[in-house]
């Protein structure tokens, strides 16, 4: 493609921007208002560091939202149909956000820094203004603002290795979603283990947004003896995992059932959330679509021309979100999001992309290897070389 996109003042950059540009990134995605680097020319070389090695991606797209006071616990839990109850401090929980009319709007991390302070690491939507305008029209006691923090993701099996030769041993035993804060040499940071792969690794929080090329300095430089490189969020192994990507794989009009997260909705709340009598109705009724997942007949695919129409039995059946190569599992898959009559393992469905029609089968989430190929079981990254 001969066109490019202008780099301004109207969308932000991370504080990590100018490494990148010096790492060489060859593709940007906007997200949150901001450039988001998603591949650094090479996608066999980053995917196979995701699985087999370890990555290093900006995600200070990833945006905090704080809302800070008495009553931001009491703002948390009306946010969010989730229950908190079992959330502790220094633990984060995923959390879907609804409107009130029960549909989908954001699905970030909540971290719980304190008895009266919370973030949100939010998704691509606008839920800042969402967030203050809730509290403020309830009358909430809180603050709401976006703090100065900026995600650096270390992803793959061996981030372990270099955040522990990077901050101490202690990260060893950190548990799924839960975060610290520390320091590395002055530079304020929060430590989560967490990260959008399911390849295991750490999200550094940076705490102070003048460090960005201090911090990915030292990160790499903790890296270089475990292969570290750049990369970005993986859309290959995020498809291949079944990670939500907001915007991306939903309609504007999607509740959490439709997209697989229902069992983040907590309907025997006995208080009150945003969407709650909606989201009763829309379980009573069922999902009208769901999230599923096809396996794609055909060579090797990719597209940046979705999402494609999706038919069964020449009748509209949904849409096809998103399509990649599963070296791994050594076939085309795909994410697609089809009314319910037609989204039943095994339904035969015919993709209309912009090369032609292809055809494909919906399987249930996560993709099993089992079923079809033969080929590792996807527990075992690295075991196939990417294509
Ligand atoms: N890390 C941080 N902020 C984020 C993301 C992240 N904000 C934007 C985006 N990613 C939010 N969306 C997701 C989607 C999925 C997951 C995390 C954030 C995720 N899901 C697991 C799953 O679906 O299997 C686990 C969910 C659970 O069981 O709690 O990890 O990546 N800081």
């Amino acid at each position: 493609m001969a066109f490019g996109i202008v780099i301004g003042p109207r969308v932000r950059k991370s504080p990590f921007f100018e490494a990148t540009v010096a790492a060489g990134v060859s593709h940007f995605s906007i997200y949150n208002h901001m450039y988001m680097p998603v591949s650094y020319g090479d996608p066999a070389a980053e995917y196979e560091r995701l699985v087999a090695g370890v990555a290093l991606w900006d995600v200070a797209a990833e945006r905090q939202v704080e809302v800070q006071g008495p009553d931001a616990g009491a703002l948390a839990r009306y946010l969010t149909p989730r229950n908190l109850e079992s959330c502790r401090l220094g633990q984060g929980k995923y959390v879907p956000i609804c409107d009130h009319d029960g549909i989908l709007i954001n699905d970030p991390v909540l971290l719980k820094l304190d008895e009266d302070r919370y973030w949100f690491s939010i998704a691509d939507s606008d839920l800042l203004l969402w967030v203050k305008a809730i509290a403020a029209e309830r009358g909430f006691e809180v603050a709401v603002r976006e703090p100065d923090a900026s995600p650096l993701a270390v992803q793959g099996p061996k981030a372990e290795e270099v955040v522990a030769s990077l901050l101490g041993d202690w990260v060893r035993e950190l548990k799924y979603f839960w975060f610290r804060e520390t320091e590395l040499d002055g530079i304020p940071l929060l430590v989560a283990r967490s990260g959008w792969s399911k390849q295991g690794g750490f999200e550094l929080y940076l705490l102070d947004a003048t460090r960005g090329g201090e911090l990915w300095t030292r990160v790499e430089a903790a890296g270089r003896p475990f292969g570290i490189g750049p990369g970005g969020p993986n859309y290959v192994e995020r498809v291949e995992s079944a990670l939500l990507s907001y915007g991306a794989d939903n309609e504007p009009d999607c509740d959490p059932f439709e997209m697989g997260l229902g069992r983040f909705v907590d309907l025997e709340r006995p208080d009150a959330f945003v969407g709650k009598q909606r989201l009763i109705e829309r379980k009573a009724a069922g999902p009208r679509r769901r999230l599923v997942g096809v396996f794609i007949d055909g060579p090797p695919l990719a597209s940046n021309q979705y999402p494609w129409p999706a038919t069964v039995e020449g009748r509209h059946a949904g849409t096809i979100r998103v399509v990649a190569h599963s070296a791994r599992l050594g076939r085309n898959i795909g994410l697609a999001l089809l009314l319910s009559a037609h989204a039943e393992p095994g339904t035969r469905v015919a993709i209309h992309g912009e090369a032609g029609r292809l055809d494909g089968t919906v399987t249930r989430l996560p993709f099993e290897p089992s079923e079809g190929a033969s080929v590792a079981p996807l527990t075992m990254p690295g075991a196939a070389a990417a294509g």
